[in-house]
């Protein structure tokens, strides 16, 4: 696929040459519609958005730390981290019985998923029958399932599978070239090989990563195309934007043009047309207009409730009144 792109460039054109199974996107095509007029740009993601979605829908999902603090790998944005002097305490992994109880508390406010996350670099054999309680528990109370455990291997995310999980989130986080400036435990590749894992189990793919942490916009596009090119893209692709962490090497990283983080999301809208593209961390920091231009840009999914798995996120009280004045609705679970 050839996708020149300039200001005379025809968008009902373009979506016509895009709309075709199984895409593959190389960085200067991507470049060239991040680089678009932001008006061509904007509607043109709408296009897709539209012809793949329902328009004023936003699929809402909650998170929970499972088990906090005190985690290995070294991540420069991360609370949870060992190595970085965030004040988090460390805790171990929660009763399945209190998770339980949240994600009825979750559900009976609206969210229609669950996503519990862990700081490990890897779950061990001691926590595979208590993940999997959780996640029997939680699909017996109608909602879709979703952990974040850090590095899998297959037979672990069979059993998860076979346990009900849905999704699993690993997050590439920003591009392969920017990746060992963010985190030195691990490798861009050992992310790609737990989401083949993820993959071949039958799971859906949850996999986004993070803008704001210094990076290039290059880096920005090159994510989104290595996400693009998976042989599946992700069923899900979480954006955020760097919450900075008090202690973290990240924490000065500096802000990020807001029209950017918009470019971005409608680039992921328009590369990977059928994935729910997330609204992730970050969200305390945008403005009400900001959001609306994310969800005009195609971003279709949120985490609701008051916090992330550390850090603030807006109150469900806050997220209703935006939804009401842009004429939004949250998505059931049948139509996801
Ligand atoms: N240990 C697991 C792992 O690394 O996959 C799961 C937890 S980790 C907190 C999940 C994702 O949250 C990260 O990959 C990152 O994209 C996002 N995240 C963590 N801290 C963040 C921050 N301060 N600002 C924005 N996003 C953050
Ligand atoms: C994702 O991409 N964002 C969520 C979820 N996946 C697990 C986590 C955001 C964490 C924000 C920082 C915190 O709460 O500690
Ligand atoms: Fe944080 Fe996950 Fe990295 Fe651990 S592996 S430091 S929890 S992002």
């Amino acid at each position: 696929m050839t996708i020149e792109m300039n200001a005379e460039t025809d968008v009902n054109q373009v979506v016509d040459t895009i709309d075709v199974a199984l895409p593959r996107w190389s960085s200067k095509e991507a470049e060239a519609i991040h680089g678009m007029p932001f008006n061509d740009l904007l509607f043109l993601a709408q296009t897709v958005h539209r012809q793949n979605f329902d328009r004023n829908r936003v699929q809402l999902s909650r998170l929970l730390s499972i088990k906090t603090g005190g985690c290995p790998e070294d991540c420069g944005y991360c609370s949870k981290s060992a190595h970085h002097e965030t004040g988090l305490k460390a805790t171990k992994l929660m009763e399945v019985e209190r998770v339980i109880t949240e994600a009825t508390k979750a559900r009976d406010a609206g969210a229609t998923r669950y996503c519990m996350g862990a700081a490990w670099r890897h779950p061990k054999e001691r926590d595979m029958n208590a993940l999997i309680a959780m996640v029997e528990g939680i699909k017996a109370l109608g909602m879709e399932t979703c952990m974040t455990l850090g590095m899998l291997e297959l037979g672990q995310a069979q059993r998860l599978k076979a346990a009900g999980l849905d999704y699993y989130n690993h997050n590439i986080d920003t591009s392969e070239r920017y990746y060992p400036e963010v985190v030195s435990t691990h490798t861009f590749a050992d992310r790609l090989q737990t989401l083949g894992h993820v993959r071949e189990a039958g799971i859906k793919v949850c996999c986004g990563g993070i803008f704001g942490m210094g990076e290039e916009k290059a880096d920005r596009i090159d994510m989104l195309v290595t996400l693009a090119n998976l042989p599946e893209p992700p069923e899900s692709v979480p954006i955020n934007l760097l919450i900075p962490i008090k202690g973290t090497p990240l924490a000065e990283a500096g802000p990020l043009d807001p029209l950017d983080f918009v470019r971005t999301i409608a680039l992921a809208r328009v590369m990977m047309p059928k994935s729910f593209i997330r609204l992730s961390a970050g969200r305390t920091a945008m403005s009400d207009e900001m959001q609306a231009l994310c969800f005009f840009a195609g971003a279709n999914s949120i985490f609701v409730g008051d916090t992330l798995l550390t850090a603030e996120n807006p109150g469900e009280d806050k997220d209703l009144l935006l939804f009401r004045r842009l004429g939004i609705e949250p998505m059931a679970v049948e139509a996801q």
